[in-house]
């Protein structure tokens, strides 16, 4: 039972890697997009994201491409979503990370992403970030470093400071040839690690949370991918973009996809959908 071993993994774990989500076409269409997106982005300075010289964010790659913003729902990844964080899961940020090569220092430090306020986040699954990789990383390419089953730990809990980010203690990278995917917990302390290598590394990161949370600053979903998403009809693509009832907003039992769009052959939803 895949669907049992990969929820006690992300329980145990706060993370789950799926090799091969995306199929060589997928991922060859998927980098054209991101090539055209990031040309675009820096012939254009006033579009949002940060430029610095140990990371090229392109910010919100949805508005880009309908690539991007059909990743949302990804057929093999986005069920692992819903069953995860629950039939209210919504969109809450979206990112394209290209890491330049040899960069001198991380772009982003030892961290997790929740601190919210009035919830007891050991217990709870507030934020699931997917990360798509569409280079190859190694374990010198600059990728994603966890310490597994952090999630767990108290709120006050004290890591110790490291130099190289590397030297985390218990700290594992999630490397993985491209195409791959990997979800994590948000409350999962991670960073990223320098990039020694001499290629970019290259992300696409979706963030996700509960409907009646807020979306990220700067990533709320223009006018028209809120007009285009409400005239779909679709229940998983307006509320993953936010449309629906402040609370009580829901799935469909058994929707995990968009209508028309069937999971993967072999494939069958997770348990809990
Ligand atoms: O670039 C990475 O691998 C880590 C990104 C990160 O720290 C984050 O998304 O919170």
């Amino acid at each position: 039972m895949i669907a049992d071993e990969q929820r006690i993994q992300f329980e145990a774990n706060g993370f789950l890697v799926v090799p091969q989500a995306l199929s060589l076409d997928a991922l060859a269409d998927v980098r054209a997009a991101a090539d055209r997106a990031e040309a675009r982005w820096r012939g254009d300075t006033s579009l949002p994201g940060g430029r610095s010289e140990v990371l090229d964010q392109v910010q919100a790659p949805i508005e880009y491409d309908e690539k991007f913003l059909e990743l949302l729902w990804h057929p093999t990844v986005f069920p692992l979503v819903r069953a995860l964080v629950g039939s209210d899961v919504s969109m809450i940020d979206n990112d394209y990370f290209i890491t330049p090569p040899r960069t001198l220092r991380t772009h982003a430090g030892w961290h997790h992403d929740v601190g919210l306020q009035g919830v007891y986040h050991p217990r709870s699954l507030m934020m699931l970030k997917v990360f798509y990789l569409l280079t190859d990383v190694d374990d010198d390419a600059g990728g994603t470093a966890l310490v597994p089953g952090s999630h767990r730990f108290p709120m006050d809990w004290k890591f110790p400071e490291v130099l190289d980010p590397r030297e985390m203690p218990g700290a594992i990278q999630m490397c993985g040839a491209a195409g791959t995917a990997y979800l994590f917990n948000g409350r999962t302390y991670h960073c990223a690690v320098n990039n020694n290598s001499d290629r970019p590394r290259r992300v696409l990161i979706y963030n996700y949370g509960h409907f009646w949370m807020k979306v990220w600053p700067g990533y709320e979903p223009s006018p028209r991918l809120l007009a285009e998403a409400a005239a779909s009809g679709d229940p998983v693509r307006k509320q993953l973009l936010g449309i629906g009832d402040a609370y009580g907003q829901t799935l469909p039992a058994g929707q995990s996809l968009p209508a028309g769009q069937s999971l993967p052959a072999g494939q069958s939803l997770p348990a809990g959908i």
